[in-house]
């Protein structure tokens, strides 16, 4: 029998009060890695995602090269990868890091979002792309509004620890810019707009250098929490679903503002950056290329990584380089060693056609 009273209580309700009581989906949080070429996100999301047992969590993986190595070493576990490839996620992607999470959203129920950037995107506009409205952004207002559906939990920035003062020192400038600024530049955004700084590589780190490094960001972003780690190994206690992130701390600085302003010029055109994908499907020979690679990349490749197919053996190589370091390392078998390839992505500055060539006749010299 139906309670005479409730019957009367909801024929009184008001359209607000039913809306309030019906069920409402959760805001899902938002994790977002950024930090510059090589600094560890990929060992960090790894690392996170193998604390994540019976979580419910989709991740976003973000190239700017057409090729998404990160995705393909990403760990398998029944996460949902989206992978965001030949653009940034701060500028050239932005439309389609909203149509992304959307249609995550629509399709599974979840506890959290990871989104791994390139690394050469900003913090400040990967944040205000879930704080603002599409047409606040400045975007094409049909695009998903995700307001009340996301929220950002922490933004984080994971840096090389061992090789950021000779980045941050490295000559080359923006062209054109009136104050000769360089890839400094970036790497102090990168620091300036996180919640969590996580200082990776101290295994191979100058302690001078950590040391520097916590003093730069107690001057330039004071309020963020400051972790060191070997390999991105973080208890993910510390590090999800710990609501750092404050819109409205941000909302104050003069940057917000700025940024919501000015036109957001893409990273890889103010740095001169561009991508070369080198494929071949002959094998290499693992001792020329040794010999080879002992002379090291030519300067203007700041990062480089992909896949080796060895002439003696069916192991799939992985090819991780970063600023002065470069490691080869068997990852596991080729799932069909018939159809394996060698697919190595550069990014680096002047990538014009003469280095492009430059690069591919060095790499085909270690074919066997
Ligand atoms: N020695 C040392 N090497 C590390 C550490 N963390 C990561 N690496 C290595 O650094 C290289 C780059 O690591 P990734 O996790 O791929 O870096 P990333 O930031 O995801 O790189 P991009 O996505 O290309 O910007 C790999 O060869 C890693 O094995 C660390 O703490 N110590
Ligand atoms: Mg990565
Ligand atoms: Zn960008």
């Amino acid at each position: 029998m139906k309670d005479p009273n409730q019957v009367k209580d909801l024929t009184s309700a008001s359209t607000a009060d039913l809306l309030a009581a019906a069920p409402r989906p959760a805001s899902v949080p938002i994790t977002v890695l950024c930090g510059f070429l090589g600094a560890g996100k990929t060992t960090l999301l790894n690392q996170l995602l193998s604390q994540q047992e019976g979580q419910k969590i989709a991740v976003i993986v973000n190239e700017f090269g057409a090729v998404n190595i990160d995705a393909s070493l990403v760990v398998k576990t029944d996460e949902t990868i989206t992978e965001l490839s030949n653009g940034c996620i701060c500028c050239t992607l932005r439309g389609d890091l909203l149509q992304a999470v959307d249609q995550l959203l629509a399709e599974r129920d979840l506890d959290a979002i990871l989104i791994e950037s390139t690394g050469i995107g900003e913090p400040l506009p990967i944040a205000q792309s879930f704080c603002l409205s599409p047409a606040e952004l400045e975007l094409d207002p049909s695009l998903p509004n995700l307001l009340g559906r996301v929220h950002v939990d922490a933004m984080i920035t994971v840096v090389d620890a061992a090789q950021f003062f000779s980045l941050w020192n490295r000559p080359d400038t923006i062209e054109g810019d009136e104050f000769g600024r360089g890839f400094g530049e970036l790497l102090a955004e990168q620091l300036e707009f996180a919640d969590i700084v996580v200082l990776n590589k101290v295994d191979i780190a100058a302690p001078s250098d950590v040391q520097q490094l916590r003093e730069l960001i107690a001057l330039t972003n004071p309020r963020a929490q400051i972790m060191e780690a070997e390999r991105g190994q973080l208890d993910a206690r510390t590090l999800l679903n710990v609501q750092l992130f404050d819109q409205q701390v941000l909302e104050e600085l003069p940057a917000w503002g700025e940024e919501l302003q000015k036109e957001h010029i893409p990273e890889s055109e103010e740095f001169g950056l561009s991508t070369f994908v080198y494929r071949q499907a002959r094998p290499l020979d693992v001792t020329k290329l040794h010999l080879l690679l002992r002379g090291g990349l030519p300067s203007n490749i700041i990062r480089s990584k992909g896949w080796v197919r060895f002439a003696d053996d069916d192991l799939a190589t992985l090819w991780n380089h970063t600023g002065k370091l470069l490691a080869l390392e068997g990852t596991g078998y080729w799932a069909d060693p018939q159809q394996a390839v060698t697919e190595v992505v550069f990014i680096g500055q002047h990538l014009d056609d003469q280095a492009r060539q430059t690069l591919t006749q060095m790499l085909d010299s270690a074919v066997a």
